[in-house]
């Protein structure tokens, strides 16, 4: 890490995230009476449970009214419930998708970026810093048919552990793109090596992280969208074999089939291949 002069600040990197969520078109859930009841009721009973549990306090309440305000008020609502609550959903979501294991898309997803040729390199910073990395693979349906044309979504920090869009100085699309396979389905992507991720700790979220000594770290990522016309959309996220906080991820999104293990190429810049497999929509 370098100095924190230019380190987004919660205030920052939280409440663009809630503009983020805002302005994604999304469908609107028409959710019956009977499931709302049925959800409500059940989370309602979890934290009465939670109470009585541990003889919570009226001042220990009131300490937790003011934070929820608090995480509401920093605009950190989408970092809190994607950092530890979407990686449940997602594992639901899982139960009935084939091909590439999914992961959570997190509150950092931009729409609309680029679009870059299946061999191309992420816009980046003429000075960017990190380690240069050739990121290859193949796109293929679940009998092997290789899917032309599909579109690589990717994102992913820098090497500071910084999004473009959520943090200041950060140029707009840096280290972001759509990445569109070759007609047998492959790309080859030249980027840099992203660092962990750290909540920010200024904010409700990383102030509940230090107030529980937890750790507010994720191992360094990559996030995807991978998208085909008649194939169902994979969101996913591959991390780097031997990574910090590997097996102790914050918002406990990692899974074996997502770690990518590069090594060095014959050009000599790290490299590493990874075929993604996407199911018949
Ligand atoms: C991230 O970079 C991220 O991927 C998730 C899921 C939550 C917070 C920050
Ligand atoms: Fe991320």
């Amino acid at each position: 890490m370098t100095t924190t002069e230019h380190a987004p600040t919660a205030a920052g990197s939280g409440s663009s995230a809630s503009e983020a969520f805002r302005a994604a078109a999304r469908e609107t859930a028409s959710v019956p009476a009977e499931r709302v009841d049925a959800v409500a009721r059940a989370v309602l009973r979890g934290v009465h449970q939670a109470i009585r549990e541990h003889d919570v306090t009226y001042p220990e309440f009131q300490a937790a009214k003011q934070w929820l305000m608090d995480v509401g008020e920093g605009g950190e609502w989408p970092l809190f419930l994607d950092v530890f609550v979407e990686h449940v959903v997602e594992e639901v979501a899982a139960r009935s998708q084939d091909g590439t294991k999914g992961s959570i898309q997190g509150p950092y997803y931009l729409p609309d970026q680029e679009t870059l040729p299946w061999q191309t390199k992420l816009p980046m910073r003429p000075d960017e810093k990190g380690e240069p990395l050739v990121f290859a693979g193949q796109v293929r349906d679940l009998d092997g048919t290789p899917v032309a044309g599909a579109e690589l979504d990717i994102w992913h920090a820098d090497d500071d552990g910084y999004y473009s869009g959520f943090a200041p100085d950060i140029p707009a699309g840096n280290l972001r793109g759509v990445v569109v396979s070759d007609g047998q389905g492959r790309f080859e992507i030249t980027t840099v090596q992203p660092a962990p991720y750290q909540i920010p700790t200024d904010g409700p979220t990383g102030k509940l992280i230090a107030a529980a000594a937890w750790h507010a770290w994720r191992p360094a990522h990559l996030h995807l969208m991978v998208r085909a016309p008649g194939h169902r959309t994979i969101t996913t996220q591959l991390y780097f074999q031997g990574g910090e906080w590997l097996d102790s991820d914050v918002a406990e999104a990692t899974k074996p089939e997502l770690v990518l293990d590069p090594g060095p190429r014959e050009d000599g810049r790290l490299g590493v291949t990874y075929d993604f497999v996407l199911e018949r929509a």
